[in-house]
């Protein structure tokens, strides 16, 4: 058996949260626990099509997200969030809305240099280049977590290492 609870990973575009995302709920099918992906390209592609990157509409994109989560946990999924969800306050809207021990907070941290050096879809470089404004980490903010349950440094250390980490704390707090 499994408890069922969000992780809610956050960090800047290429530091690896979707990543990271998959080879969690890779480890946690080998376990035969039901998961699901919530990200970028399930959620604002559909559901939240309407929304672009305002800081009024990734409050938004990141209340919808967080109250699809809290369905998901009710009906016993273990949800992997991976979002950017660059403002703290937003963030603790969305704790908000579960149980203290339904929602853990995993901060993908990766410095600005590193995600501009990895800039898998050429974001960075559009952003730089004025092609593309407000985008985060160069004309956008992004707030760090002050107290997120778990720090995975992604430019430290390998993914192998990150996903042990994640896992270790399932396993530790008896989530898994
Ligand atoms: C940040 C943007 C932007 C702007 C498009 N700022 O690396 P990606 O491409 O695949 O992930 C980023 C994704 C961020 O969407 P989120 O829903 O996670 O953002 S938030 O939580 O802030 O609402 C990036 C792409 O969308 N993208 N424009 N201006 N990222």
């Amino acid at each position: 058996g499994h408890r069922s609870v969000v992780l809610w990973f956050t960090g800047l575009s290429g530091a690896g949260k979707s990543t990271l995302c998959v080879e969690v709920e890779r480890e946690l099918h080998k376990r035969r626990i039901l998961t699901y992906i919530l990200d970028g390209d399930n959620v604002r592609q559909g559901i939240n099509k309407n929304l672009g990157f305002s800081p009024e509409d990734r409050k938004e994109n990141i209340r919808r997200i967080g109250e699809i989560s809290k369905l998901m946990v009710d009906a016993g999924i273990v949800t992997l969030c991976a979002f950017i969800s660059p403002y703290c306050k937003d963030r603790k809207i969305v704790r908000q809305l579960f149980n203290e021990e339904e929602f853990i907070e995993i901060y993908v941290k990766c410095s600005l240099i590193e995600c501009e050096k990895r800039d898998p879809k050429k974001l960075y470089k559009k952003a730089r280049s004025g092609e593309i404004i407000g985008f985060t980490g160069i004309d956008a903010p992004y707030e760090e977590p002050v107290n997120p349950d778990i720090i995975v440094e992604t430019d430290k250390q390998s993914l192998e290492k990150s996903l042990q980490q994640v896992i270790d704390y399932l396993e530790q707090k008896q989530y898994i």
